[in-house]
């Protein structure tokens, strides 16, 4: 068959080698839009190409480059990052915990041999390389509150063995042949605007919009089920702060960052502050449940505090007003 061009119709802002050039993989799941448009502010926009395999809203679109990649094609990848002089790779595309338990062999295609080529492009054109992992790289034999950057990672989920492979060959071919690798382990990551898509931590998303729109969830998880949680926003600005920081600095490859640590009925109470009337009933999804039994209760992110100032901004009760006061101008 014809070998497909992979053309851009826009050219690069600039082609000043102090500006990064940035491809997404991924770009179209709960991370890569906002993040697109914070790395697009600082950098121009079209320093910044998003990707996926699903077609874009008009809105996303219309903000700047988009492109379909399946980073299971090593060739498209390498020809997108070749004729578009990309320099930073944000590997976003991964199949989230629930959902790479109901389809193993999708999530290891994706997880594990998307990766590889994703590594392999990136060390062939010396690209800064960041890949996600999360609190669901540790497990049952982790320390779990708090859990330390090194220690016992024995995860029972696919997603989490793939995460943890990452996090492992990506910091073996920075030792080996000095690929600048980042990776930073993300909380459960709330956003008002981006669903997640088939993760063990989304019910803290669905409970905005759910109290918002009925005044009452049903939760999945336990009610005192403590997993550590983020605001989307400030995973952003931790993102784009590590992948900016000097590598000089960096005394590790992969750090947590921390910044709320709850509960499904903490949420719930505190968001009764702004909604008294929301009723939380629980009904239990024995694979989800015992999947946050495995995880993490609290980061310990004190390597990221000091080696890059990492500081989350998020308190609780201000992530749950921000949240519904994203939620309900949705709704207007
Ligand atoms: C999931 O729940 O699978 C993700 C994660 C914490 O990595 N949100």
């Amino acid at each position: 068959p014809r070998q497909l061009r992979v053309q851009i119709s826009n050219p690069p802002d600039t082609v000043k080698s102090e500006h990064p050039r940035v491809l997404i993989t991924g770009g179209l799941g709960q991370l890569g839009v906002g993040l697109a448009r914070l790395l697009r502010k600082q950098y121009g926009k079209n320093n910044v190409i998003l990707s996926d395999i699903k077609k874009p809203s008009d809105e996303v679109y219309n903000s700047g480059p988009f492109v379909y990649a399946d980073v299971l094609d090593y060739k498209n990848l390498q020809e997108l990052v070749i004729n578009n002089r990309i320099t930073w790779l944000v590997h976003y595309s991964a199949l989230l915990s629930a959902i790479g338990e109901a389809n193993v062999a999708l999530a290891r295609r994706v997880n594990i041999t998307g990766l590889h080529n994703v590594l392999d492009i990136a060390l062939e054109n010396r690209l800064r390389l960041f890949v996600p992992s999360t609190i669901g790289a540790f497990g049952p034999t982790s320390p779990r509150d708090p859990t330390p950057d090194l220690c016992i990672q024995r995860p029972r989920t696919i997603y989490g063995v793939s995460k943890v492979h990452a996090e492992l060959i990506g910091e073996y071919f920075h030792h080996k042949y000095g690929l600048d690798f980042r990776c930073l382990r993300y909380p459960g990551i709330i956003s008002a605007d981006t669903e997640p898509g088939g993760g063990t931590t989304d019910y803290a998303v669905k409970i905005f919009h759910d109290a918002v729109n009925s005044k009452t969830f049903d939760c999945y998880l336990r009610p005192d089920t403590r997993l550590p949680m983020m605001h989307i926003s400030d995973c952003h600005r931790a993102t784009l702060e590590f992948l900016q920081a000097p590598a000089g600095q960096l005394t590790l490859r992969t750090y947590n960052i921390g910044a709320v640590s709850f509960t499904p009925e903490e949420v719930a109470a505190e968001i009764r502050s702004h909604i008294p009337e929301l009723r939380v009933t629980y009904t239990l999804d024995a694979v989800r449940q015992s999947i946050a039994d495995s995880w993490p209760r609290r980061f310990d992110d004190s390597n990221a505090r000091r080696d890059w100032g990492w500081k989350p901004s998020f308190s609780l009760p201000e992530l749950v007003s921000d949240m519904l006061r994203s939620v309900r101008a949705q709704r207007e």
